[in-house]
């Protein structure tokens, strides 16, 4: 055997084994290339080959060709191994067990004054009115005196009121949205005012002085107060069942006429529920339409009373505690 043979099979045994032993792949990359690389041991060992005899060479030759391709077939073996091994691992790692118990998230909802206003606009948005919002910062002109609330009304004493440094006041109705709403359209119109409102009320347990209302308005040619009764009663049954019993006191109201006050039967007691009334001839020459082709009505709702006789609250305060406990039950 020629030294070269003895080399060539020395680098098969320690390559082997070493091949062998590798535990990743780059390790593995790296001794390809410092067995079989460009100048790796193979190619050392070659280099020898020149000063083979003639029939040497060819003998040498085949078996170092037999030794470089057992050595990549090892290598192309460990390097599948070493693979499956690693995609092994991936998935033991990413394994996701579908038994597991779930983590539960607690999962919000509405707020009880919320979802009555929703049913409220619901109802009135299939009716075919349209929502609409304004400033709760107001002037005197939209909170008063467009809607034929004189100087003198007692609704405008400090006392009902909150009035800013500035002169304007805090709306104590969503009307005035209404009269913004009539400045910039003609009718007819149908809309549905909700939100917050402000009074100086001393609180109690039916009273807060911040509260929410919708109000709806409609205007058209020949709106009579059978209009507003039918209405009324509709969106009524469709708020709290089929057979209410619903009855109208006369009442009065600076911006309509004439007003009336509106009771429900409900779980055996009758309830005053809403306002309403005829649009006050004053209110529509305000915004610059002529009562004498227009006429129109209007109502208002307090979503506190609703929210409070729907779900059996016995203090508005409950509504603005955000207790937990109490909220969980909607
Ligand atoms: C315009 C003209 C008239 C809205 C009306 C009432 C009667 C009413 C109360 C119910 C409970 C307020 O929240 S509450 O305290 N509202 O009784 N509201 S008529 O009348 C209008 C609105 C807009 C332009």
């Amino acid at each position: 055997m020629t030294t070269i043979e003895n080399q060539l099979k020395e680098l098969e045994t320690t390559a082997t084994q070493a091949i062998a032993a590798v535990q990743d792949l780059p390790s593995l990359e790296d001794l390809r290339v410092a067995y079989l690389g460009k100048k790796g041991q193979l190619s050392q060992i070659l280099r020898g080959m020149g000063k083979l005899s003639g029939e040497e060479r060819p003998i040498v030759g085949a078996l170092a060709n037999q030794v470089k391709e057992g050595l990549q077939a090892h290598l192309e073996a460990q390097k599948q191994t070493l693979e499956a091994a690693q995609i092994q691992a991936q998935l033991q790692a990413e394994t996701l067990d579908v038994t597991m118990p779930g983590v539960s998230r607690p999962l919000g909802h509405l707020h009880p004054l919320n979802s009555t206003i929703d049913q409220v606009l619901d109802i009135f948005v299939g009716l075919g009115y349209t929502v609409a919002s304004g400033p709760h910062i107001e002037t005197d002109y939209y909170n008063f005196a467009a809607l034929n609330t004189p100087p003198d009304h007692p609704a405008r004493d400090m006392q009902d009121t909150f009035y800013l440094p500035d002169g304007k006041l805090l709306r104590t109705h969503t009307s005035s949205v209404q009269i913004r709403y009539m400045e910039n359209h003609q009718p007819p119109i149908r809309i549905a005012a909700p939100g917050r409102v402000y009074r100086r009320d001393t609180v109690d347990a039916t009273h807060s002085a911040v509260f929410h209302q919708v109000e709806i308005l409609a205007v058209d040619q020949g709106l009579t107060f059978t209009d507003l009764k039918g209405t009324i009663k509709e969106f009524l049954r469709r708020m709290f069942g089929a057979h209410l019993p619903v009855q109208f006191r006369a009442s009065y109201f600076p911006f309509t006429e004439p007003s009336a006050e509106v009771d429900v039967q409900w779980k055996g007691k009758w309830l005053e529920v809403m306002g309403c009334g005829m649009v006050d001839p004053n209110v529509l020459k305000a915004v610059g339409y002529d009562p004498e082709i227009y006429t129109g009505f209007a109502a208002g709702l307090g979503v506190e009373r609703f929210a409070m006789v729907l779900h059996q609250i016995d203090d508005i305060r409950r509504l603005y505690n955000s207790d937990l406990r109490f909220l969980r039950q909607f």
